[in-house]
Formats: structure tokens, sequence, C-alpha cells
């Protein structure tokens, strides 16, 4: 196979500026993981957002951080504080992000903010036209860069084009709602594969495909004039060993190395063995229901007093899109929340929730995942859901209970988590019940099973399976051309 470039929003680094001194810090995520195999061993670039808005820097200084990046194989896209105001905090998180995850409400149908997005858009093809050469491949990733497949497509139809999209692909009946629904799937449609989470994703799309555009499908291919698309499900995995070999360190280390949040955990349980800890860990986003989540817990309390006292609920809110209004007043009703259980159930040696609105390192999110008894992931909508695969894998003494909407791709692939409709506060106040007075064997015959599956399917073997697919759609391509 050619060379296969990655294109996504954000480059895999963080730029720290120091004095004179530029450091590029390797960004930790599930894609920056998978897709570093894959471009490096495939000699291509990764083309981006290097994270600074360009009018922050000067050219001289601009110029020394492209170079930097560029011994990293990256490249990068320039865009202003008003692109990124338009174009990412404007149509891709005020107008696409909600419409996506069935917030209708919310949607900005500002053509002000479509426009930057078209124009946006453009910038990350041409960016990525000047480096592709004709019999390359390029995957582009997610919601942000939807036009970019077609606009590609349309300059070079030799090369064979990847799209995965990271969040759900919503039915046809919510995407119409959108004026701009065609110009999307006609962007979409550019590429050669197409890949979702969930197979309820991909049968979304072709609903819109044949409703909009009035292709024909059959099977998982869609042929327009002298094209053939295939469009396929690909759950994404994680680093599944990573968080396996980091969850068993923290047991291994000796007392006087052990984080300080690890020693005030264990201290937590010393004052007594039957307490209990209960994980919600999320970025602050309205799809992630962490409203409920919190009005669960408090009608938990109030149904099963019995527990009062010796449930904690520790809940990670890692700040996102603060600038959007939806997100301001999110905080302001979770904060409210939190103060009410809290008020209303705590007592000078007990606080029901430990509320965290702040980013964790790695390490303190593996001692988070490994002291947790039950793992409380219950978005109302979520395209997989990455944070209930790795509580899984860092269970290494294979107990531990997962509460997990059906409303996240993920839950598609773990029959063995307790399954909850993540708007009936009494399902998940009852499965809070369930999961804490589950037997040990029961929780570690789950367990088994959960990690087996979620080892087997890593995010190495989820890009392995994609760029392999991307290979036999280059070998399609190639022979359709050769008619
Ligand atoms: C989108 C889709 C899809 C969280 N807090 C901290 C931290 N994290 C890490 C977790 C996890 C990641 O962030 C969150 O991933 P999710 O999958 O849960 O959610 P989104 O950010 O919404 O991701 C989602 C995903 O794309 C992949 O396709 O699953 O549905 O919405 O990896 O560990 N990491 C650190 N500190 C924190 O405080 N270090």
């Amino acid at each position: 196979m050619n060379r296969i470039h990655i294109v996504s929003n954000r480059l895999p680094f963080s730029i720290n500026l120091k004095d004179d001194q530029i450091d590029l810090i390797p960004s930790v995520g599930g894609l920056a993981t998978g897709m570093r195999s894959v471009y490096k061993e495939y000699n291509g670039k990764w083309i981006g957002w290097p994270g600074l808005p360009s009018d922050d820097i000067d050219d001289g200084l601009a110029d020394r951080i492209e170079k930097k990046l560029f011994e990293e194989d990256c490249i990068s896209v320039h865009l202003s504080k008003r692109e990124i105001e338009l174009y990412y905090d404007g149509f891709s998180n005020r107008t696409i992000w909600p419409l996506f995850h069935y917030f209708a409400q919310y949607i900005d149908y500002d053509p002000e903010l479509w426009e930057a997005f078209v124009n946006v858009n453009k910038k990350f093809a041409d960016k990525a036209l000047e480096t592709l050469e004709e019999g390359d491949t390029i995957w582009i990733h997610d919601y942000q860069l939807l036009l970019v497949p077609e606009m590609i497509k349309s300059k070079k139809p030799g090369v064979t084009i990847g799209f995965f999209l990271h969040i759900p692909f919503p039915s046809f009946e919510v995407l119409r709602i959108l004026p701009w629904r065609k110009e999307l799937i006609q962007g979409m449609l550019g590429a050669d594969l197409i890949g979702f989470h969930t197979y309820d994703y991909q049968r979304h799309f072709f609903s819109s495909v044949r409703r909009l555009m009035g292709y024909e499908i059959s099977f998982n291919q869609i042929q327009i004039e002298d094209r053939i698309i295939i469009v396929d499900a690909f759950p994404m995995g994680i680093d599944y060993d990573k968080f396996k070999k980091a969850a068993s360190d923290i047991f291994q280390k000796p007392l006087q190395e052990k984080s300080k949040l690890h020693r005030e955990l264990e201290k937590y349980f010393l004052l007594s063995p039957d307490r209990k800890l209960i994980l919600s860990i999320d970025r602050l986003d309205y799809s992630k229901g962490i409203p409920n989540r919190l009005k669960a817990f408090a009608k938990f309390l109030k149904d099963y007093p019995e527990f009062v006292g010796k449930v904690t609920l520790i809940m990670l809110a890692v700040p996102s899109r603060g600038t959007v209004e939806h997100y301001i007043n999110l905080k302001k009703e979770v904060e409210e929340l939190v103060g009410n259980v809290n008020g209303q159930f705590g007592n000078i040696n007990y606080t029901p929730v430990w509320y965290f609105y702040r980013s964790m390192p790695f390490e303190s999110l593996i001692e988070l995942y490994s002291s947790c008894d039950v793992a409380l992931v219950t978005p109302v909508r979520d395209g997989m859901n990455l944070v209930a695969k790795e509580y899984v894998a860092s269970r290494t003494n294979r107990t531990g209970v997962i509460i997990l909407s059906e409303m996240a791709g993920v839950a598609k692939e773990m029959g063995e988590a307790l399954i909850i409709n993540p708007n009936n506060i009494n399902e998940i106040a009852d499965s809070i019940k369930q999961a804490l007075t589950m037997p040990l064997d029961e929780q570690r015959e789950r367990m088994i099973f959960l990690q087996d599956r979620i080892k087997r399917y890593d995010v190495f073997k989820w890009s392995s399976e994609f760029v392999k697919s991307l290979s036999r759609m280059e070998n399609i391509q190639n022979s359709l051309h050769a008619k």
C-alpha cells in the first residue's frame, strides 16, 4: 500500500511556548494513539490545526513551529481566532454537535457559521492537496471535516479516501432539520470508505443517502456512476494493554511512591471497609447525561438510606467548550445539583459527591478506575464512549460493575454491563443498588467476558481493520479505472 496520511481538526501534539523554546507535547488520547502507528508506518503526514490561533504568533515563530512539526511529519493548518470561533466553536460545536446528538433545541442555524465551516474545510482540503499525490491514501476524521472528502475527491480522484465519524450519525428525521443536510452528505460521499462506530449509525446514514440523494444501496455499498463507496461499522477500541499495565503498576508501588490521591482513596476505605465508590468521568457536555446521573444518585440515597454515609460518587467533569452558552448553563446546573445532594445527604463526616471540575493526569485517572467499585456511564447520546472501555481494562482484579446507557455506542459491545435508559432516574437508582450488592463471583463472570472482548478489538486492531478496508478500496478503484 502507498502512503497513508491523516487529517483531523487537531494535530496529535500541543505546543508549549516558553521563552524562546518550542516544545511539542504528544497527545495521549485514543485517536492520537491509534493514528500515530498508521501514518508513521505508511510514511504519511498528519494534517491539522496545531492548537494556537494564528493571530497570536508572528511569522518568524510560525515558521519555527512549522519546521518543528514537520520533523514529526505534521503539517499545520493555520486558523485565526475568528475562524476558530465560527468554524469550531460555531458550526462544529453549536450546529453539528447538538444536531447529531439529538439536541435539536440547541442548534444554531446561523448562515455565517456555515460559510466559515465551508471555508475552513476548504483550507484543510487545500493543505492536504499540497501533499497528496495520485495513488496516496488519506484518512479524514470526524464531524469538523465532513466536507473535506468531496473537496479532495473532486480535485484528485485517484486518491483513496477514508472518513471516520466519531460521534453518532442521527436518523434522517433529525438530520433533515438542518438546511445544509444535503451538502453534508455530499461532502461525506467524496470518501471511498466511510466508517461509523455502530451498525445503527451506518443504517441512519444509508437512509439519509437514499432520501436526500436518491442513490441505490446494496448491502454496504453505494454506487454513484463509476464509483463505489463502502460504508461499514468499526467500533473504536482503546490501548488496552497500556491501561492494564498502568493499573497493575499502581498496586505494586511502595506506599511512599503512591500519589496523594491514591493515599486519600486508601484512607477513605480504611475508615470503614464496607465503604464503596462510584465513578463518573466525562467532558462536561450535555450529551453525557450528567444532571440525570446526579438526580439518580440522589434518588438512590433516598430510596436506600442504608447506603447513606457508605457510598460516595466521585464525579470528574473535564472543562470543555466553555465559551458555548449551553455548556456554561450546564456547568451551573451540575454545580447546583452537586450542592443539593451534598446538602441533603451529607454531614460533617460524609460528602456524598466529590466533584472535580478539571482535567487530571493519566495516573490519577487510572487510580480512580482501579479504586472505584462501580462506573456510572449514562450519556443521553454518545458515539462510542471510551471511558467505559478504559474502566474495564483497568480492573486488574476482575471485579467492578458498569452501569451503562443504552444510548452509548459502546453498549453494543457490553451486554454484560447493567444497561439502563439514561432518562429513567428510577432505573438508574435501582441499578446502583444492584451494582453495589452484586456478588463478587457474578462481577468476575461479567468482567471476564468484557475484558476479553475489549482486549481483542483494541485501538490498534480498529485502525488496522480500517486500513485493511482502505486497501481493498484502493484495489476496487484501480480495477474500476482500468476498465
Ligand atoms: C468522542 C465521542 C467517542 C477524560 N477525562 C480525562 C481524560 N479523559 C479521557 C478519557 C477518554 C477520553 O478522554 C474521553 O473519550 P470519550 O469516548 O468518553 O468521549 P469524547 O471526548 O466525547 O469523544 C465519543 C470518542 O470520540 C472516540 O471516537 O467514543 O463517543 O463523543 O479517553 O480517558 N484523560 C485525562 N485526564 C482527564 O481528566 N488524562
